[in-house]
């Protein structure tokens, strides 16, 4: 029988990616849709890798199971970081990508060229029913365009252009996005920690 993942997200597009990610992997990969009991995570921490650790965590204590949390987000230089790991709550709580996207556009308004630079961070933790195992960074940089294009991806990607294609991640697609982003660049390392844990614990 297959080894479960449990990846602790209830961010559906999220978690596509993740399972495109970690093809090849011999693991049954679940999420919190199957665990509708689980624990609430309480994301209090103040960077991505402590929020990634404290998914991980709280979900493995329940499942007993080997879980990956992650936690990302967008960092925009002019905005001193922001909305980083406030992302998915950017335009407030329970509002649409597209309220936080056109909330940063709004916010981006007096900025030019250069000055709109930012970059996409990914943090993954992973851990078992005994505890913390370990955390991966990824990141890719771009800047924020002036309007929306494309119509793949999720969360900011349709106005994230990566500077080499002059396209954001929303017009380049998965094929693309998989070999630059900041999850595909965590989750590589991550690829490597599952591989040993799988040998480990067979
Ligand atoms: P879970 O906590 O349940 O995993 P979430 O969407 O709340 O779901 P995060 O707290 O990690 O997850 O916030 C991630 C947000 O960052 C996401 O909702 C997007 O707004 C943004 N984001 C992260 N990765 C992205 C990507 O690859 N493309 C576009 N936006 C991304």
């Amino acid at each position: 029988m297959r080894k479960e993942l449990v990846v602790a997200t209830k961010n559906a597009k999220k978690l596509t990616e993740i399972r495109q990610l970690l093809k090849g992997l011999n693991f049954k990969i679940t999420s919190l849709a199957d665990y509708p009991d689980a624990p609430r995570i309480i994301e209090n921490g103040e960077t991505f890798k402590e929020n990634a650790v404290k998914k991980a965590l709280t979900i493995s204590r329940y499942t007993h199971k080997l879980t990956l949390g992650e936690d990302s987000g967008l960092c925009v230089d002019a905005l001193g970081g922001k909305p980083g790991i406030y992302s998915s709550r950017f335009a407030g709580k329970h509002k649409s990508d597209l309220q936080n996207n056109r909330k940063l556009l709004a916010m981006l308004s007096p900025f030019k060229g250069l000055q709109r630079k930012a970059g996409y961070v990914c943090a993954v933790a992973l851990a078992d029913g005994k505890g913390f195992l370990k955390v991966f960074e990824g990141r890719c940089s771009g800047y924020i365009g002036h309007k929306f294009k494309g119509r793949y991806g999720f969360g900011y990607d349709p106005l994230f252009i990566i500077p080499r294609y002059q396209k954001t991640f929303a017009q380049l697609g998965p094929s693309v996005k998989h070999r630059i982003s900041h999850r595909f660049r965590a989750l590589k390392k991550a690829r490597h920690a599952l591989v040993t844990y799988l040998r480990k614990n067979p």
